[in-house]
Parts: C-alpha cells; structure tokens; sequence
C-alpha cells in the first residue's frame, strides 16, 4: 500500500491544510463539521458567520473598494500576478485538498488549480487593456466616449463541484477592476476556501499596500448567502449553483435593483454524426460524461447518435462504461471518484427509477463499494425513445441518456428543447453540418462546440449559457465589463450649446 493510503485522511488534510498556511482555529473546533467525500470521514470542524459578522465584513470590503478604486489598474494587476505566483507555488497541496474535499481526481484537482492560474494571467494582461470607446458625435466641437469604473463590493456565490476556481474567475477579474470581493463558498466545501484565503492573504502582504478585508471568505449555508445577497453595499452577485439557488437569489437582486451574474443547471448535449470520427468522439463523450463523476455544470447528459451509427457506437460506449475505473481519487487509475454526498446518490437512483419507469434501459448507475461512507456509482449510460421528462431535467450525477437520431434538423432541435442552454457539442468531419450547428439556426447555448465534449472549456472564452443557466458569462473575452460600470462622457470643448437632435431651447 502506497504511504498516503496509510495516513487518515483527516490528517492528510490537516498536514495540507498546514502546509497551505491556514490557521488551525479556523478548520477545528467549529460548529460545522466538513466530510470528505472519498470516505464521508470528518476532516474540519468550521465556524459558521452570523448574520452580523456577514454585515461587518460588508462594510469592511466596501471601504476597501474606496481606496482599491483609485488603485491604477495596471498596479491591482499586480496584486492578481502575486495571487497567481501563490498558486503556482501551492498548485500540489491545493490541488490534493481539492480532491479530499471535493473527491476529484488528482488531476482534476491539479486542472482545477491549473485553471485559477491561468485566469490569474489573463487578469494580468487584462488590467493594462480595460478601454472603451470613443464614439462619433453629431455635434461641433464635442467628444463623446465611454469610461469604464469600478462597481464595489462583488459577492461572489459559488458550488461544491468547483470549490476554487469559480472564485478565481471572478475574483482576479473583479480585482483588476477595482472591486472588492466577498466569497460565499459552498457549505460542502469551506477548507479550499480557506486555504484560498490564506494565499490570497500572502499575496497580500507582499503587495504591501492593499486595503484591508480586500477579498474575504464568508462561512456557512444558506442564510448568510441570503445576508450577501440582500445587502444594499453588494451591487454584484455573481452565483454559480443549482437553478433552484438561481430562482431564490435572482429575484432578491432584481428587487434591488442590483446586478446578477448567474452561471446554474446545465443539461448538455453532443450529436454525433455520421461523418464523425469515432474514436475521438468516443474519448470526447467518456471525458465529458464520466469525467468528474458527472458533477460539471457542463457533463454531457444527452447524447443524440445518428441512427447509422447507433448500434455499434453504443455497444463501443458501453464497453467504455464498463471498464472505466471507479474508486478513491487518490489512485491514479481510478478516472471517477466519489459523487459529493447520499442526497446526490439518492438523486441520481430517483432519476434512473423515473428513466426506467419511461421505458430507458439502464446500464450500470449501481453503487460501488470503495470505503466507509463514500458515495461512489458506476457511471450511467440510458437508451431512451425519446426525450422524456427525465431527460430534460438536470441530474447532477454520471447519468448519459442516449437516443436515436434521423436529420441534423432533428438533433439541432432535440439538442434545443430543453429548459437549459448552456453547453453543447457536434462531433462530424461535414463542414456544413458544423457550420449549421455553431450558427444562429443551430445550438442555442452558450457555448457551441465542434468534434470536442461539452466540458472542460478554457478561462479565454466568455463561460456561461442561456436559458435556465441564468444568462451570465464569466472568465475570457469581455466579461470583465459585467464587473465594471460604463459611464458615457460627452464633451463640449466649444463655446457654444448645440442640442443633440437639432432641438432648440433658446432662453
Ligand atoms: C462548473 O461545473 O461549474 O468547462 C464549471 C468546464 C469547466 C468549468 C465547469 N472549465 O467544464
């Protein structure tokens, strides 16, 4: 047996945790315990906030944005390249604490980690290249152009199934732009927070000038993400989660008039055509379905084969199902790890019930002995008729429906006819059919894509979907502009008043 199967995990978490600079108060003794999900052992005891300390943490990154706003951007880039530095230097024990926590395989856990290093530079580059435009004016002698400022406190929401990244996405991007942060990490998952925090928290203190309570991590469920998300000094929640998170937060924002940016429940498709090349696509669909234990807002769900194809693609993807490895994703070979708890085992069987019941022929979905209280399935591949109920609601769990296609026309819609749109796939090697698929008559989602899975999208593409998903874009292209306010500037260098649209209003 290899040495780190030996230590409990809870000790292997506590040396990371150490390792990570965290301080020994915050993760024991407190009222919340936090399981890990490869074998449900207690590894921290955290400290929930009050509604109060919530509060104050509020008013201190507010009065942190009053000083970081007057930072120049390409100075607060600085802090991001610093921020990006500690996770370079901690990518392995980050990483690692990622899988105890969350039960991702180490090299996922690694990607993970990989990821908030690379929104980190693109930040970097980003905080010398915020612009706006200067815009023809009908008027003599005056200037019209946009400006770009600092919106305040971002709130930041985010889930279990990426308990770091999802930070780093809007925090380096909201850092560079002249906004402070408050983190609600998902109750599930608070020891990568921390451990977050505590780099952060050093990049920090070789910035030497950062106001105070610039970024922080608020603990606990539900109530204090209420507390961020009804607070007036917050003018921007970003919220990554369930739809049914989205419903409960959206509507509070919309009454104050504040800003959303809401990235929830994918139900991602791929079509595979008869053009395709097959063993690519098979790679392409086991990544995008099994990968991460079927936990990704983008796992591929649905899958629509061309009726050429069927027979023999889904005797190949079940061979695929079969002999993929499920176990302890501290072992290498094991390619998906645990599901994050029993509820989220209890839905995945509830789903697979109702898929049974519609007709769908299962293979596997049984649970898999590993260890202790580990939740761990064989991942699920389900031939359906047609795109019941079941289907067209999202099961956060490695559960592939699969069904029959006969025209492009047919899959394009049965890819569309769904309450989320947020990720997508054709695999075919006929440019038109790609072609038709990324255009406006195609896909409907947010992100379109050819002869890749719908998963594992890189930080330089605006991420986010239409539809139930919420409408927001994070990371890449200009989603930096959903952190900032533009102000239009018109200019009147003259020395007389012309009205726009020739209006006269001579006193
Ligand atoms: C999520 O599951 O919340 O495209 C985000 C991907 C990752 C992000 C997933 N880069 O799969």
């Amino acid at each position: 047996m290899n040495a780190l199967f030996s230590m409990p995990i809870a000790e292997e978490a506590a040396g990371l945790l150490k390792r990570l600079e965290v301080p020994v108060a915050s993760f024991s003794g407190g009222n919340r315990a936090v399981r890990s999900p490869i074998t449900g052992e207690v590894i921290g005891e955290v400290h929930d906030q009050t509604a109060d300390e919530v509060a104050a943490v509020i008013d201190l990154a507010h009065q942190a944005f009053l000083t970081w706003r007057k930072v120049p951007a390409p100075r607060r880039g600085e802090l991001v390249r610093l921020l990006g530095e500690e996770l370079r230097g901690a990518k392995a024990d980050l990483g690692m604490l990622v899988t105890l926590e969350a039960g991702k395989t180490i090299s996922e856990g690694l990607g993970e980690v990989q990821e908030m290093i690379d929104i980190c530079d693109y930040a970097v580059g980003l905080s010398r290249q915020i612009f706006g435009l200067t815009i023809a004016t009908e008027r003599a002698d005056h200037r019209m152009m946009e400006t770009w400022h600092p919106l305040g406190v971002v709130g930041v929401i985010s889930a279990f199934n990426f308990p770091v990244a999802v930070w780093s996405w809007n925090a380096a991007l909201a850092l560079v732009c002249g906004n402070s942060v408050v983190w609600k990490p998902s109750e599930k998952t608070p020891l990568t927070a921390l451990a977050v925090q505590a780099l952060f928290d050093r990049a920090v203190a070789k910035f030497a000038d950062a106001p105070a309570g610039l970024s922080s991590v608020v603990g606990g469920d539900r109530q204090v993400g209420e507390a961020l998300v009804a607070s007036n000094k917050v003018p921007l929640i970003s919220a990554t989660g369930s739809t049914a998170m989205g419903r409960a937060v959206g509507p509070v924002l919309a009454a104050r008039f504040a800003r959303s940016l809401l990235e929830l429940g994918g139900n991602n498709a791929a079509i595979i055509a008869p053009s395709a090349d097959l063993d690519l696509t098979l790679r392409g669909v086991a990544f995008a379905a099994m990968g991460t234990a079927g936990q990704r807002c983008t796992t591929l769900r649905r899958l629509f084969v061309h009726e050429s194809l069927y027979d023999g693609f889904v005797e190949r993807l079940k061979k695929a199902y079969a002999s993929v490895s499920v176990g302890d994703p501290r072992k290498s070979e094991n390619l998906v790890g645990p599901l994050i708890d029993k509820a989220s085992f209890d839905g995945m069987q509830r789903a697979l019930d109702d898929a049974r019941a519609a007709g769908g022929k299962v293979s596997g979905g049984g649970e898999v002995h590993v260890a202790g209280e580990g939740y761990y399935v064989r991942p699920a591949l389900v031939e359906m008729e047609a795109q019941v109920a079941v289907v067209r609601r999202e099961t956060f769990a490695p559960i592939l429906y699969v069904m029959r296609y006969r025209d492009l026309d047919e899959a394009i819609a049965l890819n569309n006819d769904v309450p989320q749109g947020l990720s997508s796939s054709i695999f075919t090697n006929d440019m038109r059919e790609a072609e038709r698929f990324v255009s406006a008559t195609g896909s409907d989602c947010g992100i379109a894509n050819v002869n890749i899975g719908p998963s594992g999208a890189e930080i330089g593409g605006a991420f986010g979907g239409e539809k139930e998903p919420g409408g927001g874009r994070e990371a890449g292209s200009d989603s930096w502009r959903a952190y900032m306010r533009r102000a239009t500037n018109t200019v009147n260098y003259g020395a007389t008043l012309p009205l726009a649209q020739g209006v006269k209003f001579d006193i």
